[in-house]
């Protein structure tokens, strides 16, 4: 069996010093400890290591052979990680840090790690010292769960694969044109007419979440150190709201339930109160369901309001998100207004330049970089494979790796940047499986870009160390896709 190198991790980190004389070895006696504030982290990295082990691990307060600790200067999501032939020490600058340096722990060991049973292997961790830290504060990936429904379970399953690259924020797509994914109490009939069996794309993939089965996920998401985001998209891709309610028509008509992959047709009425009425409870209810600081009002593709309309209502809509306490994301169309301060703009993309960002950026907005011919996880890898659309080209893993966030745009520089989003829509996706074939290989080349240091980018480097991953999604049983640029052993 073949023992992992120090540095053999995605995304890559930092700095990484090797020292080949202090490998540690996990056995059947190595115990765990944790400072206070730990515990959870402690929890979860028992998880990870027993079932494969066999051990047991033992959380005790004293000195553990794995010890957890906290030290504030290291800063934010950050960590250190201490490997020598008695101990391994993993210091966080805070819980999350921590958290961090466990899934670079995992990537460490030998990959029947992730075997749900007891294996028969040398559990080696190379020693030497990681010191490492975040480049964006922002890693985020989507997922559309109106055009497919994914359960809740669902989701947790995706997130569990997506924290082992050090992704912090999931943001939900949670209406759209084909239906409505969360219940809303002062506008029931959204989730009763248009979140049912059926509402998704070619009628299928249908369903939505209560109230009940959102905060599980979120607190799910928290226990992974992952903020979740959601988005209630205004004033286009409303068909779904329409349906339900058609006071919020200009003419009062309900429209027909559509399931196609249309975009671009519908639109709230920037001239009837109803409309603020509507978009101020959807996000009082949704701001109180929120821990996490942002709330996402959608904007893009708003072709059915004209520009003047779509200006109203921008205007009007962004502060309702400050006034219930949320700072607001849109698709970066509604960089068409001069925004709060607080506003973030979401570039998706495919053109060189972008004016209305580039203003943002230049007012203090801070953006975050989707161009959709670089992230955009449905988007096919090659001409012959499927699911997924082409309409932004197609995205191989190089393609996904080879681009730099910081000149995307012209105007739009490093310190602009909040961060870095794959956004995965789902039109063409009819299960997880699809979902995680979409997003694997492709989302950790994304998250490499988000969290190491813009000068460590190498492509040889990545495209050897990504290889490895392909065994552990197996063994894991996360689909991928296996792109032809990688030499998969
Ligand atoms: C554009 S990206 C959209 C979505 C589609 C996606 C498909 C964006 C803000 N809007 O409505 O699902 O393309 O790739």
């Amino acid at each position: 069996m073949v023992t992992r190198e120090l540095g053999d991790v995605i995304p890559v980190p930092a700095e990484v010093r090797p020292d080949a004389a202090v490998d540690f070895a996990i056995d059947s006696g190595t115990s765990i400890s944790a400072a206070p504030g730990l515990e959870q982290v402690a929890d979860y990295l028992v998880a990870v290591l027993r079932p494969a082990t066999g051990f047991e691990l033992a959380i005790n307060s004293g000195a553990g052979a794995i010890a957890l600790a906290v030290d504030p200067e290291l800063g934010s999501e950050s960590y250190r990680m201490d490997v020598s032939s008695q101990r391994i020490v993993l210091t966080g600058g805070d819980p999350a840090g921590v958290f961090y340096a466990v899934q670079t722990l995992r990537q460490l060991l030998p990959v029947e790690i992730y075997a749900d049973s007891a294996q028969q292997a040398d559990w080696i961790v190379p020693g030497g010292v990681i010191v490492d830290r975040p480049r964006f504060s922002y890693r985020g990936a989507m997922l559309d769960v109106a055009r497919h429904f994914f359960t809740v379970d669902e989701v947790k399953t995706y997130l569990d694969a997506l924290v082992q690259f050090k992704i912090n924020h999931l943001h939900l797509h949670l209406t759209d044109d084909q239906g409505w994914r969360i219940d809303i109490e002062s506008w029931p009939k959204l989730t009763a007419l248009s979140g049912g069996d059926g509402t998704g794309v070619d009628g299928l993939g249908g369903g939505c979440y209560s109230k009940g089965d959102y905060e599980e996920l979120i607190s799910y998401a928290e226990k992974l150190f992952v903020t979740i985001v959601p988005e209630i998209d205004m004033p286009g891709h409303v068909n779904a709201v329409q349906v339900a309610y058609p006071e919020l028509t200009a003419d009062g008509v309900a429209p027909m339930p559509r399931t196609d992959m249309e975009v671009g047709y519908s639109s709230l009425v920037a001239g009837k109160d109803e409309t603020y009425a509507f978009a101020d409870d959807v996000i009082r209810e949704m701001a109180a369901l929120t821990p996490g600081p942002y709330l996402h009002i959608g904007g893009d593709e708003a072709q059915a309001t004209t520009a003047e309309d779509y200006r109203t209502f921008i205007v009007r809509v962004l502060p309702l998100v400050t006034k219930y306490g949320k700072r607001p994301i849109g698709w970066h169309e509604m960089a068409a207004v001069d925004l709060p301060t607080a506003a973030v703009a979401q570039f998706w993309r495919i053109e060189e330049a972008d004016e209305g960002t580039a203003r943002a950026a230049a007012r203090g907005n801070k953006i975050i970089m989707s161009p959709a011919d670089k992230t955009y996880l449905d988007m096919r890898y090659a001409a012959d494979t499927r699911p997924g659309l082409e309409w932004a080209g197609l995205i191989d893993v190089k393609t996904a790796y080879g681009w730099e966030p910081a000149e995307r745009l012209p105007g739009v520089g490093e310190e602009a940047l909040l961060g870095v989003e794959a956004p995965l829509w789902s039109e063409t996706l009819r299960s997880l499986t699809d979902a995680e074939t979409m997003t694997f290989p492709r989302l950790p080349a994304i998250a490499e870009i988000g969290w190491s240091p813009r000068d460590s980018r190498d492509w040889e480097s990545f495209r050897a160390r990504l290889a490895e991953y392909g065994p552990r999604w197996r063994q894991q049983g996360i689909a991928f896709h296996p792109s032809p640029e990688i030499d998969w052993p």
